[in-house]
């Protein structure tokens, strides 16, 4: 088996189907990650699923994607707008990774507008609700980025 895709999310995105679904949707982060590994499995990959409140923890799982990993999806929540450390992480390692957002966070608080991790990523997807983080694993399961 090929090396695992990892998908990374921030704080609070546990709380996902439990409130705000106007905004983020009522599927919870449990169903979601379900869902990635099914897509996954698909096209023969394992997708391994991880959250953390904790910014250094988020630190830990990137550093271990590095080693382990053939590519990471994150969401980084909140920190996206604030984390130098997490943008260090993921310049740090040798494979793609791909920030995604629920939220099309362009149409929200300005302070939501600017990224640490949109330098640091091939790409970004936002605004798809849990299909964003769907569309993310669609890109590196493609030869092109394996
Ligand atoms: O749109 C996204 O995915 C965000 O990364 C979500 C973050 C937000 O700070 C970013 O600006 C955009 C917030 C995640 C909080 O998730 C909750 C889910 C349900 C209930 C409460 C919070």
């Amino acid at each position: 088996m090929s090396k695992p895709i990892y998908v990374l999310s921030g704080p609070n995105l546990n709380m996902l189907g439990q409130r705000e679904p106007e905004i983020y949707g009522s599927q919870t982060l449990d169903d979601i990650h379900k869902s990635l590994s099914e897509r996954g499995a698909k096209h023969g990959k394992d997708v391994k699923c991880f959250q953390s409140n904790h910014e250094g923890q988020l630190v830990d799982i990137i550093q271990e994607a590095g080693n382990k990993a053939s590519g990471l999806i994150i969401n980084a929540g909140a920190l996206t707008h604030t984390s130098v450390a997490i943008a260090d992480a993921i310049r740090a390692i040798d494979i793609p990774a791909i920030e995604v957002h629920m939220s099309n966070v362009y149409q929200r608080e300005e302070f939501r507008h600017h990224s640490y991790l949109s330098p640091v990523v091939i790409g970004l997807i936002c605004g798809f609700g849990s299909q964003s983080y769907e569309l993310a694993l669609d890109v590196l399961v493609t030869d092109a980025q394996k």
